[in-house]
Protein backbone atom coordinates (compact mmCIF):
# COMPACT_ATOMS: atom_id res chain seq x y z
CA UNK A 1 0.00 0.00 0.00
CA UNK A 2 1.55 3.81 -0.73
CA UNK A 3 1.26 6.40 1.94
CA UNK A 4 -1.00 8.45 -1.03
CA UNK A 5 -3.51 5.56 -0.32
CA UNK A 6 -2.78 5.66 3.54
CA UNK A 7 -3.89 9.19 3.58
CA UNK A 8 -7.23 8.92 1.30
CA UNK A 9 -8.28 6.14 3.93
CA UNK A 10 -7.05 8.09 6.53
CA UNK A 11 -9.21 11.55 5.57
CA UNK A 12 -12.57 9.51 5.89
CA UNK A 13 -12.06 8.44 9.78
CA UNK A 14 -13.72 10.71 11.92
CA UNK A 15 -12.75 8.94 14.79
CA UNK A 16 -9.67 7.04 15.43
CA UNK A 17 -6.85 5.29 17.85
CA UNK A 18 -3.79 5.71 17.93
CA UNK A 19 -1.09 3.84 19.32
CA UNK A 20 2.57 3.63 20.40
CA UNK A 21 4.22 1.07 21.90
CA UNK A 22 5.77 -0.50 25.25
CA UNK A 23 8.61 1.36 27.03
CA UNK A 24 7.59 4.68 24.37
CA UNK A 25 10.25 6.81 22.91
CA UNK A 26 10.45 9.86 21.58
CA UNK A 27 10.05 8.21 17.88
CA UNK A 28 6.49 6.51 18.75
CA UNK A 29 5.11 9.79 21.41
CA UNK A 30 6.52 12.14 18.11
CA UNK A 31 4.24 10.17 15.21
CA UNK A 32 1.40 9.71 17.82
CA UNK A 33 0.72 13.17 18.65
CA UNK A 34 2.19 14.81 15.33
CA UNK A 35 -0.56 12.60 13.43
CA UNK A 36 -3.21 13.11 16.37
CA UNK A 37 -2.64 16.96 15.98
CA UNK A 38 -3.07 16.45 12.03
CA UNK A 39 -6.41 14.62 12.07
CA UNK A 40 -7.98 16.76 14.21
CA UNK A 41 -7.01 19.87 12.13
CA UNK A 42 -9.64 17.31 9.75
CA UNK A 43 -12.00 17.49 12.04
CA UNK A 44 -11.43 14.01 13.39
CA UNK A 45 -11.53 12.64 16.94
CA UNK A 46 -8.54 10.45 18.43
CA UNK A 47 -7.38 8.89 21.48
CA UNK A 48 -4.15 8.31 22.30
CA UNK A 49 -3.52 4.49 23.57
CA UNK A 50 -0.12 2.74 25.40
CA UNK A 51 0.20 0.27 28.15
CA UNK A 52 3.36 1.70 29.67
CA UNK A 53 3.68 5.14 31.34
CA UNK A 54 4.82 8.07 29.64
CA UNK A 55 7.98 9.28 30.62
CA UNK A 56 7.46 12.86 32.06
CA UNK A 57 10.44 14.31 30.05
CA UNK A 58 8.28 14.06 27.30
CA UNK A 59 5.42 15.94 28.68
CA UNK A 60 6.63 19.09 26.94
CA UNK A 61 4.74 17.71 23.71
CA UNK A 62 1.41 18.57 23.38
CA UNK A 63 -0.72 16.11 24.09
CA UNK A 64 2.16 13.60 25.62
CA UNK A 65 0.32 13.36 28.50
CA UNK A 66 -2.87 12.52 27.06
CA UNK A 67 -2.64 8.83 26.47
CA UNK A 68 -4.98 6.10 28.04
CA UNK A 69 -4.57 2.38 28.82
CA UNK A 70 -6.48 0.37 26.51
CA UNK A 71 -8.51 -1.07 28.72
CA UNK A 72 -10.21 2.39 29.54
CA UNK A 73 -10.60 3.24 25.80
CA UNK A 74 -14.41 2.55 25.40
CA UNK A 75 -16.88 3.21 22.18
CA UNK A 76 -16.87 2.78 18.75
CA UNK A 77 -13.89 3.58 16.05
CA UNK A 78 -13.72 4.10 12.74
CA UNK A 79 -10.26 2.65 12.95
CA UNK A 80 -7.23 1.52 15.20
CA UNK A 81 -3.41 3.28 14.06
CA UNK A 82 -0.41 2.04 14.91
CA UNK A 83 2.73 4.37 14.33
CA UNK A 84 6.51 2.94 14.94
CA UNK A 85 5.27 -0.78 15.99
CA UNK A 86 6.93 -3.36 14.52
CA UNK A 87 4.94 -6.30 15.63
CA UNK A 88 2.16 -7.50 18.10
CA UNK A 89 4.52 -8.30 21.12
CA UNK A 90 5.69 -4.54 20.84
CA UNK A 91 2.16 -3.29 21.40
CA UNK A 92 2.42 -5.46 24.76
CA UNK A 93 -0.54 -5.95 26.48
CA UNK A 94 -2.63 -3.37 23.55
CA UNK A 95 -2.56 -6.05 21.54
CA UNK A 96 -5.45 -7.50 22.64
CA UNK A 97 -7.75 -4.30 22.10
CA UNK A 98 -6.12 -3.29 18.41
CA UNK A 99 -6.72 -7.05 17.31
CA UNK A 100 -10.15 -6.45 17.61
CA UNK A 101 -10.89 -4.13 14.91
CA UNK A 102 -11.04 -4.71 11.61
CA UNK A 103 -9.76 -1.63 10.09
CA UNK A 104 -6.13 -1.57 11.29
CA UNK A 105 -3.32 0.50 9.99
CA UNK A 106 0.21 0.13 10.46
CA UNK A 107 2.78 2.72 9.94
CA UNK A 108 6.13 2.06 10.04
CA UNK A 109 9.68 1.91 9.97
CA UNK A 110 11.52 -1.48 11.20
CA UNK A 111 12.55 -3.65 8.72
CA UNK A 112 11.64 -6.53 10.70
CA UNK A 113 7.80 -5.42 10.67
CA UNK A 114 5.38 -8.04 10.77
CA UNK A 115 2.75 -6.39 8.55
CA UNK A 116 -0.40 -7.17 11.53
CA UNK A 117 -2.68 -4.44 10.14
CA UNK A 118 -5.40 -4.14 7.44
CA UNK A 119 -3.28 -1.52 6.03
CA UNK A 120 0.30 -1.47 6.47
CA UNK A 121 3.03 1.06 5.20
CA UNK A 122 6.94 0.27 6.08
CA UNK A 123 9.34 2.34 5.02
CA UNK A 124 13.24 1.76 5.99
CA UNK A 125 13.58 5.59 7.41
CA UNK A 126 15.81 6.61 9.94
CA UNK A 127 13.06 7.43 12.22
CA UNK A 128 9.11 6.60 12.01
CA UNK A 129 8.62 10.42 12.01
CA UNK A 130 10.09 10.87 8.77
CA UNK A 131 7.17 8.85 7.63
CA UNK A 132 4.39 10.92 9.33
CA UNK A 133 6.17 13.92 8.20
CA UNK A 134 5.33 12.98 4.68
CA UNK A 135 2.00 11.57 5.52
CA UNK A 136 0.56 15.37 6.64
CA UNK A 137 2.25 16.71 3.75
CA UNK A 138 0.00 14.73 1.31
CA UNK A 139 -2.69 14.98 3.92
CA UNK A 140 -2.34 18.99 2.97
CA UNK A 141 -2.28 19.44 6.86
CA UNK A 142 -0.54 23.23 7.58
CA UNK A 143 2.47 22.20 10.13
CA UNK A 144 2.02 24.23 13.45
CA UNK A 145 4.80 24.60 15.75
CA UNK A 146 3.27 21.63 17.88
CA UNK A 147 3.27 19.17 15.26
CA UNK A 148 6.73 20.04 14.25
CA UNK A 149 8.13 19.87 17.93
CA UNK A 150 6.50 16.42 17.82
CA UNK A 151 8.20 15.27 14.55
CA UNK A 152 11.62 16.72 15.57
CA UNK A 153 11.65 14.45 18.84
CA UNK A 154 11.15 11.53 16.71
CA UNK A 155 14.10 12.32 14.16
CA UNK A 156 16.67 13.56 17.35
CA UNK A 157 15.76 10.58 19.27
CA UNK A 158 15.96 7.72 17.02
CA UNK A 159 18.83 8.99 15.00
CA UNK A 160 20.88 9.59 18.05
CA UNK A 161 20.77 13.41 17.40
CA UNK A 162 21.56 12.98 14.05
CA UNK A 163 24.99 11.17 14.37
CA UNK A 164 23.75 7.59 13.54
CA UNK A 165 24.29 5.89 10.21
CA UNK A 166 20.49 6.00 9.93
CA UNK A 167 20.23 9.95 9.57
CA UNK A 168 19.76 10.38 5.91
CA UNK A 169 19.23 13.64 3.69
CA UNK A 170 15.83 12.79 3.92
CA UNK A 171 16.20 13.26 7.71
CA UNK A 172 17.69 16.19 7.85
CA UNK A 173 15.34 17.81 5.36
CA UNK A 174 12.16 16.80 7.15
CA UNK A 175 14.64 18.45 10.41
CA UNK A 176 14.91 21.39 8.48
CA UNK A 177 11.69 22.04 7.05
CA UNK A 178 10.30 21.30 10.94
CA UNK A 179 12.61 23.96 11.89
CA UNK A 180 11.39 26.61 9.59
CA UNK A 181 7.99 25.62 11.03
CA UNK A 182 8.74 26.60 14.65
CA UNK A 183 10.07 23.42 16.02
CA UNK A 184 13.02 24.00 18.63
CA UNK A 185 16.24 21.67 18.25
CA UNK A 186 18.12 23.30 21.19
CA UNK A 187 15.62 22.59 23.50
CA UNK A 188 14.41 18.83 21.98
CA UNK A 189 18.19 17.95 22.58
CA UNK A 190 18.66 19.49 26.24
CA UNK A 191 15.25 17.69 27.12
CA UNK A 192 16.50 14.46 25.87
CA UNK A 193 20.19 14.57 26.18
CA UNK A 194 21.46 17.13 29.10
CA UNK A 195 18.46 16.72 31.36
CA UNK A 196 19.15 13.93 33.44
CA UNK A 197 17.63 13.54 36.96
CA UNK A 198 20.38 12.61 39.92
CA UNK A 199 18.88 8.88 40.05
CA UNK A 200 19.40 8.39 36.88
CA UNK A 201 22.94 9.43 36.99
CA UNK A 202 23.43 7.23 39.42
CA UNK A 203 21.88 4.08 38.16
CA UNK A 204 23.91 5.14 35.12
CA UNK A 205 27.65 5.31 36.79
CA UNK A 206 26.45 2.07 38.40
CA UNK A 207 25.44 -0.28 35.35
CA UNK A 208 28.18 0.80 33.25
CA UNK A 209 30.72 0.39 35.84
CA UNK A 210 29.66 -2.82 36.09
CA UNK A 211 29.82 -3.39 32.33
CA UNK A 212 31.53 -7.16 31.31
CA UNK A 213 33.70 -7.27 27.44
CA UNK A 214 33.62 -10.65 25.66
CA UNK A 215 35.10 -11.88 22.82
CA UNK A 216 39.07 -10.11 23.16
CA UNK A 217 36.44 -6.79 23.92
CA UNK A 218 34.34 -6.77 20.96
CA UNK A 219 31.18 -7.16 22.58
CA UNK A 220 30.28 -5.10 25.39
CA UNK A 221 27.44 -6.85 28.05
CA UNK A 222 25.93 -3.93 30.42
CA UNK A 223 23.19 -5.38 33.17
CA UNK A 224 21.17 -3.22 34.90
CA UNK A 225 19.12 -5.35 37.62
CA UNK A 226 15.70 -4.65 40.04
CA UNK A 227 17.91 -3.95 42.78
CA UNK A 228 20.48 -1.66 40.41
CA UNK A 229 17.03 0.29 40.30
CA UNK A 230 15.70 -0.10 44.03
CA UNK A 231 19.14 0.63 45.26
CA UNK A 232 19.47 4.46 43.17
CA UNK A 233 15.59 4.41 43.54
CA UNK A 234 15.46 4.67 40.26
CA UNK A 235 12.69 3.45 37.45
CA UNK A 236 13.21 0.89 34.72
CA UNK A 237 12.79 3.34 31.61
CA UNK A 238 16.00 5.35 33.23
CA UNK A 239 17.44 2.79 31.43
CA UNK A 240 17.02 4.16 28.13
CA UNK A 241 20.09 5.44 26.35
CA UNK A 242 22.79 3.08 28.22
CA UNK A 243 23.59 1.07 25.56
CA UNK A 244 25.21 4.08 23.84
CA UNK A 245 28.43 4.07 26.07
CA UNK A 246 28.83 0.40 26.01
CA UNK A 247 29.17 0.92 21.62
CA UNK A 248 32.06 4.04 21.97
CA UNK A 249 34.33 1.66 23.60
CA UNK A 250 36.92 1.53 19.88
CA UNK A 251 37.08 -2.37 20.35
CA UNK A 252 33.37 -2.94 20.50
CA UNK A 253 31.83 -4.22 17.33
CA UNK A 254 28.40 -4.87 19.16
CA UNK A 255 26.83 -3.92 22.68
CA UNK A 256 24.08 -5.89 24.54
CA UNK A 257 21.91 -4.23 27.49
CA UNK A 258 19.91 -6.42 29.96
CA UNK A 259 17.00 -5.03 31.66
CA UNK A 260 15.60 -7.17 34.40
CA UNK A 261 12.14 -7.22 33.93
CA UNK A 262 10.77 -9.48 35.89
CA UNK A 263 11.54 -12.74 37.57
CA UNK A 264 14.60 -14.71 35.10
CA UNK A 265 13.14 -12.56 32.45
CA UNK A 266 15.18 -9.92 31.06
CA UNK A 267 14.75 -7.36 28.21
CA UNK A 268 17.29 -7.16 25.76
CA UNK A 269 18.79 -4.07 23.49
CA UNK A 270 21.51 -4.73 21.28
CA UNK A 271 23.39 -2.40 19.29
CA UNK A 272 25.64 -3.10 16.28
CA UNK A 273 28.78 -0.73 14.68
CA UNK A 274 28.14 -2.88 11.05
CA UNK A 275 29.85 -5.95 11.39
CA UNK A 276 26.95 -7.99 12.74
CA UNK A 277 23.20 -7.51 11.74
CA UNK A 278 21.50 -7.63 15.23
CA UNK A 279 18.19 -7.70 13.85
CA UNK A 280 19.27 -11.24 13.15
CA UNK A 281 19.71 -12.15 16.40
CA UNK A 282 16.91 -10.30 18.16
CA UNK A 283 14.70 -12.35 15.65
CA UNK A 284 15.86 -15.29 17.16
CA UNK A 285 14.13 -14.90 20.43
CA UNK A 286 10.74 -13.35 18.76
CA UNK A 287 12.22 -9.80 18.78
CA UNK A 288 13.58 -7.54 16.00
CA UNK A 289 14.45 -4.07 14.80
CA UNK A 290 16.66 -2.55 12.69
CA UNK A 291 20.29 -4.22 11.29
CA UNK A 292 22.09 -1.70 14.20
CA UNK A 293 19.64 -1.90 16.99
CA UNK A 294 17.24 -4.10 18.33
CA UNK A 295 15.52 -5.83 20.74
CA UNK A 296 13.73 -8.71 22.50
CA UNK A 297 12.84 -10.82 25.25
CA UNK A 298 14.34 -13.72 26.85
CA UNK A 299 13.38 -15.45 29.98
CA UNK A 300 16.21 -17.84 32.27
CA UNK A 301 19.39 -16.77 34.28
CA UNK A 302 21.28 -13.97 33.15
CA UNK A 303 24.93 -16.10 32.86
CA UNK A 304 22.86 -18.36 30.26
CA UNK A 305 21.81 -15.34 28.70
CA UNK A 306 24.82 -13.43 28.43
CA UNK A 307 26.52 -16.62 26.80
CA UNK A 308 24.03 -17.02 24.87
CA UNK A 309 23.81 -14.11 22.67
CA UNK A 310 27.90 -13.81 22.98
CA UNK A 311 28.05 -16.90 20.79
CA UNK A 312 25.54 -15.47 18.39
CA UNK A 313 27.62 -12.50 17.60
CA UNK A 314 30.07 -14.83 17.66
CA UNK A 315 28.92 -16.98 14.58
CA UNK A 316 28.44 -13.51 12.54
CA UNK A 317 31.81 -11.97 13.44
MN1 LIG B 1 11.34 4.41 15.78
Amino acid sequence: MTLNEIASKLKKLKNVVIFSHNRPDGDTIGCATALKLALEKLGTNVVLCCNALVPEKFFYIKGANEYKNSKDIRGEFDAFIAVDCSCESMFDTAYSLFRTHKNTFNIDHHISNTHYAKNNYVEDTGACCEIIYKLITILGVEICSDIANSLLLGLVTDTGNFGHSNATSNTLYCASKLMEKGANLCFTVKKMFKDQSRERAALYTRVISNMQYYLDGQVAVIVTNKKDLEDCNAVDNMTEGFIDFPLTVRTVEVAISLLEVGNLQYKISFRSKGKVNVNEIASLYGGGGHVLASGAMLKGYKEDIIDKLVYNVKQRL
